[in-house]
């Protein structure tokens, strides 16, 4: 039998062997091309490789894997990519393959001492596998069984509450409709889902101030927009085409303002890697005021924004705050200019560590624009006040009247490609009173009621034994999650877990006492049901929703597609007590998209508009200015100051992506935009910092966080001098999850800090 205690729940300590190059200041050109070549020729072969990369983001094509950037909705060029989604695209084409003469070679144990760059690179799961109550090693199991296998064992627990159902963001909006469906008829809503470790304080922030939880703009208001806010978010590497559309609105006029702790490249300078201009050019400048702000100090910044476009609409009345819009749209407005005038912005100023001069140049950039778009990612949203970050933007935004009309509005950045769309479908610990009462009129049952586990929810509920069962739809919680040790103890302590996925990674080596891994299609490949070939559909950023259809034979004939394994598994666990005809809905998703249409408000004639190309939009109150808030209006509110006292050997580190990883995928070793290669475990310090702690580039140190008075340890990691704010560190996720408290999170999102975690570096 395994033994759990040498089961290894983090990645290996030692080091790959580091090189350290120069932080770059330009993103895309040619390098960008030879790494998504190297890439996709390397996992694919030329000639498979190259048919693959001409179907993505077409019409007729796949959605890409990568990101859920929109694509244009008019014209497409031949190539709708980027280095991500070429890696993306590349890691899940591979011909690698994970078979069981693999699993009868490596037994858990052994894989989990793997790190996780060599687990990923195993390959696709071409089969049914399970790993039996005390056995060492996984080994193949029949579907029929499988099923049954884990209809059983969900019959068994006392409540199905205990049971918790998470959900990744790759999953499409028929799989997802119909895992929420199954997990709801079994009767609970325990439905965790990757956003609530993502965007779920853009979704808490947004709904009670515009009344959506989505952004407002389209693709083409970015070609409108005066001035475009990119704020806490890494474009260049983890939404590159983002970046297109940038050098475009630069080229009709707008104006950049970045407001980030790091210098990223792709926000400096963009080649296009498609355009033969661009690639003997220097590149389009893009960032033309970049805010180098604290670790969460956000608010504070926005807050000395705010009071300075205050002071210059006293000295020229009507110049520069909409008041027409304040008046008609909005309320609080009284409320938020008498909270504004308790705070010194001296002293607001001093929490930035941004100066008063680079903080009045935005304000001059700002003050007479009227288009405005914010954009942001991560680096609101994983912070103890992050719904509080996105509310503070919501404000400036309501200020300036830019929001409701072209070329202004939010703009919350998604990660996984159907993350919204999955929401959408309803998949969430919450079940809306009309979403309920829509799902029993339409399929006769009564779905629970109570609110069920969000991510943070189900660790404890599986830490304290109360939860038994874990089923994940795609991802990896294990790694993804925070608390990593934890973490793996809550899944040790389950009677099962079950994974459906297509590629190996260690939430399959931590596991219950027994384990499956159910192997599925991937994006890219042909997915034929009983009435013929199908596609799916998916939601994009801007809530666009279109199809999707892959093309590619699939790396195995053993694979099922997340629909059919849900039907399958509905079946096995609710057999004749289900009201829906399973085999039905997945013998043609045409019949699961007539009753999404049935249940859920935006999806009429779903079928005939999803046939168009490019897809359709969804309705988008905020989009129009129209409000769906308590008030019937939009919010302003009133948001506190985030405190953090360090001691002089505490800083603050936000876990961040390297340019060579989806998430927990890790494609390889370098960060090359950062300049540093062939290491993930490094610590990225200031310089001056570095000399006060005594301390030396590239010395081993260990990372230390201390919260309730329990320790917890990240070892060996490498100084890297690099240019941060004073006090401020960054870390690659997953490597220092290990150091995030599960149990301190985002009021609200309950989305954990997973960029503002206090730690001591420690000499080794
Ligand atoms: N290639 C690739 N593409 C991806 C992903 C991937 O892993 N790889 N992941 C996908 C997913 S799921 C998501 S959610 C997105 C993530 O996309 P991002 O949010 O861009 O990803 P992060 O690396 O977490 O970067 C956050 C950025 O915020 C900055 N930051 C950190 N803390 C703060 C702060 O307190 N204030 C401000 N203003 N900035 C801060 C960091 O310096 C960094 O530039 O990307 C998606 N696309
Ligand atoms: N410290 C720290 N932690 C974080 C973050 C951070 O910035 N810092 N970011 C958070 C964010 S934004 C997110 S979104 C989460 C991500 O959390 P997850 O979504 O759980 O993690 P991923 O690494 O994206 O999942 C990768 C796995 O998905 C499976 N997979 C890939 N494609 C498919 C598919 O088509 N179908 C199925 N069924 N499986 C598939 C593969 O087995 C692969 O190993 O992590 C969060 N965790
Ligand atoms: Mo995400």
């Amino acid at each position: 039998m395994s033994d759990p205690a040498k089961i290894k729940a983090q990645p290996p300590e030692k080091h790959t062997g580091i090189k350290l190059t120069h932080p770059q200041k330009l993103a895309g050109g040619i390098p960008a091309v030879i790494s998504s070549m190297k890439h996709v020729y390397g996992e694919v072969g030329v000639i498979e490789g190259t048919k693959t990369m001409l179907k993505i983001n077409q019409f007729k094509g796949f959605d890409c894997p990568g990101c859920a950037w929109p694509d244009p909705d008019k014209e497409r060029s031949v190539v709708e990519f980027c280095e991500n989604g070429a890696k993306a695209v590349a890691e899940e084409a591979t011909t690698a393959r994970v078979d069981a003469a693999f699993f009868r070679k490596h037994a858990v144990e052994e894989l989990s001492r793997w790190s996780d760059y060599e687990i990923g690179k195993s390959g696709r799961v071409v089969q049914p596998i399970i790993l039996k109550e005390g056995s060492t090693h996984y080994e193949p199991i029949s579907w029929k069984d499988a099923f049954s296998t884990i209809g059983k064992q969900l019959n068994k627990l006392h409540s199905p509450d205990e049971a918790i159902f998470y959900t990744s963001g790759r999953t499409s909006n028929e799989a997802a409709f119909l895992y929420q469906l199954f997990v709801r008829q079994y009767g609970t809503n325990n439905l965790p889902d990757c956003s609530n470790m993502c965007h779920e304080s853009s979704g808490s922030g947004l709904s009670e101030t515009v009344g959506i939880g989505k952004g407002s703009v389209k693709l083409e208001d970015f070609y409108e927009a005066e001035v475009i806010m990119i704020i806490g978010q890494n474009p260049g590497t983890n939404h590159p085409r983002m970046l297109i559309a940038l050098q475009k609105a630069k080229e009709n006029g707008a104006k950049i303002i970045t407001i980030n702790p790091l210098s990223e490249a792709g926000l400096i300078r963009f080649k296009h890697p498609q355009k033969p201009l661009d690639m003997i050019g220097s590149g389009t400048k893009l960032t033309d005021l970049f805010l180098q702000v604290r670790v969460n100090g956000d608010v504070p910044l926005l807050k000395a924004m705010l009071k300075l476009l205050l002071e210059r609409e006293k000295a020229a009345p009507g110049t520069v705050l909409d008041h027409e819009f304040i008046k008609n749209s909005t309320s609080g407005y009284e409320e938020l200019i008498v909270d504004l005038e308790k705070y010194s912005l001296d002293e607001l100023i001093a929490q930035t560590s941004v100066s008063r001069e680079k903080i009045e140049e935005a304000v001059d950039l700002l003050a007479g624009k009227k288009k405005i778009i914010a954009c942001w990612a991560m680096g609101l949203t994983q912070h103890k006040n992050a719904v509080d970050n996105i509310r503070e933007v919501v404000n400036l935004l309501l200020l300036k009247g830019s929001i409701g009309k072209p070329g202004a509005g939010t703009c919350p950045v998604r990660g996984h490609s159907n993350v919204q769309g999955d929401r959408t479908m309803g998949i969430w610990e919450k079940l809306k009173p009309e979403f309920g009462q829509k799902l029993k009129e339409v399929f006769n049952f009564e779905p629970p009621q109570n609110e069920g586990h969000d991510v943070v929810g189900a660790i404890k509920a599986m830490a304290e034994g109360k939860a038994k069962f874990f089923f994940a739809m795609g991802g990896n919680f294990l790694s993804a999650t925070p608390d990593t040790e934890l973490t793996a103890k809550a899944l040790e302590q389950c009677d099962m877990t079950v994974h459906v996925s297509t590629k190996l990674n260690r939430s399959h080596l931590v596991h219950g006492k027994t384990a499956l891994i159910l192997p599925c299609l991937g994006r890219t490949e042909l997915d034929v049901q009983e009435s013929g070939k199908q596609f799916v559909t998916v939601e994009n950023s801007t809530g666009v929703v279109h199809q999707s259809r892959g093309g590619k034979t699939p790396a195995s004939e053993h694979l099922l597609s997340e629909p059919k394994i849900v039907a399958e598994l509905a079946k096995a666990t609710l057999g004749n007590k289900s009201s829906v005809d399973w085999d039905h809905l997945v013998s043609n998703y045409d019949n699961i998209r007539n009753v999404i249409e049935q249940t859920i408000p935006g999806f009429d004639n779903y079928n005939d508009r999803v046939r168009k190309p490019g897809g359709f939009y969804l309705p988008n109150g905020a989009r129009e200015g129209d409000f769906k808030t308590l008030t019937g209006k939009a919010n302003f509110t009133i948001n506190k100051n985030p405190e953090h006292k360090l001691a002089d050997d505490e800083y603050l580190m936000m876990t961040i992506r390297s340019h060579d990883q989806y998430n927990t995928t890790i494609y390889g070793l370098d960060d090359r935009y950062r300049g540093i290669l062939h290491e993930r475990r490094v610590v990225l310090m200031n310089e001056k910092d570095i000399k006060e702690a005594g301390l030396k580039p590239e010395q081993e140190v260990d990372l230390v966080s201390n919260y309730d008075d329990e320790k917890r340890i990240a070892k060996n990691f490498l100084v890297i001098p690099y240019d941060i704010p004073s006090h401020c560190i960054g870390t690659y996720f997953p490597e220092a999850n290990v150091l995030i408290p599960y149990n301190h999170y985002a009021h609200t999102s309950k989305t954990p800090i997973s960029k503002s975690v206090v730690v001591k570096v420690e000499r080794r």
